[in-house]
């Protein structure tokens, strides 16, 4: 390489994330290197075209080409554990990340949020609680946005951040103004070695060097260690102390509360299921914890009606209610899109769930409680369906080889009153680009029902 070493940075991986690192580097006028695993990354061309100066290695990693730089630029789809990363970094080479630039070169206030399951809708929701008090604020990350784009016209006054744990892997310090870990249950095993304890790990560098962080107390892995100066605050399903949130009851009516003052009462919220109660508590935790106006956060709750893709109503046909929770990539998940949809039925009615897909070495058992009360049928489809079907035992799956004889198979099943609910408790790269598409194929085969 051409570059000194003291300014080498490498950045690897060619998806949207090492994409903007390249831009926000270029825009300081900054030398980097750029490196993908695979032979030939989509969007080569276009990357050539948009930096046609740069360096570029593609396929197997460059030990010595690593070993020389100042600093790693990882993507979060890259795991750090491969020999050639970890020779870099023994030889003393930083590893890092886009979060990690981001938070340097930013002095506004940042939430930033990560969890198993609610990460997206506890973003949008906080994100759109300070837009509509007026702030100008910048949402992005793991849901879709890389973080370092939203530099490139210029700072703003606020950051929401939902981070994965494989972007939190890279995190150094993260100096959030708050953090949480909204709950935590098993998800991608396969790239943590099968070891929850690395997984988790992951998760809490979120709150390195943060000022306040907010708990979930109905979930203690969520719950850090933390020194004094740092300001605590939590949410949970049970009355609250002071300045807590959570639920009490006044009235006979059940209220969203902060301490013993009355917030909002629960069914002027316009999404369902006790999940989803917990997700507005923690918005409010947050929100309240850089300032937002309660006014403006309370109004947002009144009108959030959920994100597409997470136990959204698509349609009702002949007495039977069909939801895409197509997001729902767990077990976590879809066990709380069932027992949230379960608590909405009618005596005698069921669930009828289509699941499967790409298991990430996940453990499936615990689908056998939500089934055993709520649940109908099984319909199985993608490369795990089978370890689905081995895991559940109250009753056998149905297997479709496609989206749509999943749904057709389910609406022969069902009865009136009865719930179909895609949720698929995995990844979906077996049979569709990603979830959007996998819903979109379930919503299309119940419109053609
Ligand atoms: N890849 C290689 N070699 C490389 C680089 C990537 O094989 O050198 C592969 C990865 O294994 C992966 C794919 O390419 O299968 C994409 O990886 P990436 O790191 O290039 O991904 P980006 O395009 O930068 O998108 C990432 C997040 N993707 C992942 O973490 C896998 C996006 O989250 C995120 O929206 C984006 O950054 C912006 O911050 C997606 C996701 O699936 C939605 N996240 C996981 C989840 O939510 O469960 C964690
Ligand atoms: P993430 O970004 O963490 O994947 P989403 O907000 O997209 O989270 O929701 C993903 C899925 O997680 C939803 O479709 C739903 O099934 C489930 N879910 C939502 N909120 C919760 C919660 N508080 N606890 C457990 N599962 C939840």
């Amino acid at each position: 390489s051409l570059i000194a070493t003291d300014q080498l940075r490498v950045i690897i991986g060619l998806g949207q994330t090492g994409l903007s690192c390249a831009r926000y580097l270029a825009r300081q006028g900054l030398p980097f290197v750029l490196v993908d695993t695979r032979d030939v990354p989509p969007n080569l061309e276009q990357i050539k075209t948009e930096f046609p100066a740069a360096e570029l290695h593609c396929g197997e990693l460059d030990v010595g080409l690593l070993s020389r730089a100042s600093e790693i630029l990882l993507s979060p789809g890259v795991a750090k554990d491969q020999p050639a990363i970890q020779q870099a970094v023994a030889a003393g080479v930083k590893l890092s990340g886009d979060i990690d630039l981001f938070c340097q070169a930013v002095s506004a206030p940042i939430v930033a949020i990560t969890g198993s399951n609610a990460k997206s809708t506890v973003t949008t929701l906080v994100g759109q609680m300070a837009l509509n008090a007026g702030i100008d604020t910048g949402i992005g990350g793991n849901l879709g946005t890389p973080v370092l784009d939203m530099l490139a016209a210029g700072e703003q006054d606020l950051y929401v951040l939902e981070l994965s744990s494989f972007q939190l892997e890279t995190v150094n310090d993260l100096r959030a103004s708050v953090a949480t870990v909204l709950n935590v249950s098993p998800d991608h095993l396969d790239r943590y070695d099968n070891n929850m304890q690395l997984y988790y790990q992951a998760k809490h560098r979120i709150f390195r060097g943060s000022a306040q962080i907010v708990i979930n107390r109905d979930d203690s892995l969520t719950s850090p260690l933390v020194n004094k100066q740092v300001k605590v605050s939590s949410f949970g399903l049970s009355r609250p102390d002071l300045n807590q949130f959570g639920l009490l009851e006044k009235n006979a009516e059940q209220y969203l509360v902060k301490g013993l003052d009355p917030l909002l009462r629960i069914d002027e919220l316009k999404t369902q299921g006790q999940h989803n109660i917990a997700n507005a508590l923690a918005a409010l935790a947050l929100g309240d914890a850089v300032n937002i106006p309660m006014a403006a956060m309370l109004q947002t709750l009144k009108t959030f009606t959920g994100l597409k893709h997470r136990c959204q109503w698509i349609a009702e046909k002949q007495g039977v209610t069909f939801f895409n929770d197509s997001k729902g990539t767990n077990v976590g998940a879809t066990v709380a899109a069932i027992d949230g949809l379960a608590a909405t039925l009618a005596d005698n009615s069921k669930i009828l769930l289509i699941a499967g897909g790409v298991g990430k070495g996940a453990e499936f058992s615990d689908l056998n409680k939500p089934l055993q009360t709520a649940g109908r049928a099984l319909i199985l489809i993608g490369e795990d369906g089978p370890v689905i079907d081995d895991a559940v035992n109250c009753f056998k799956g149905h297997y479709a080889d496609s989206m749509s004889e999943a749904v057709k198979l389910a609406a022969d099943m069902a009865q009136s009153g009865d719930i179909v609910l895609l949720s698929p408790a995995c990844a979906s790269f077996d049979m569709f680009s990603g979830f959007p598409a996998r819903g979109d194929a379930f919503i299309e085969a119940v419109e053609a029902l």
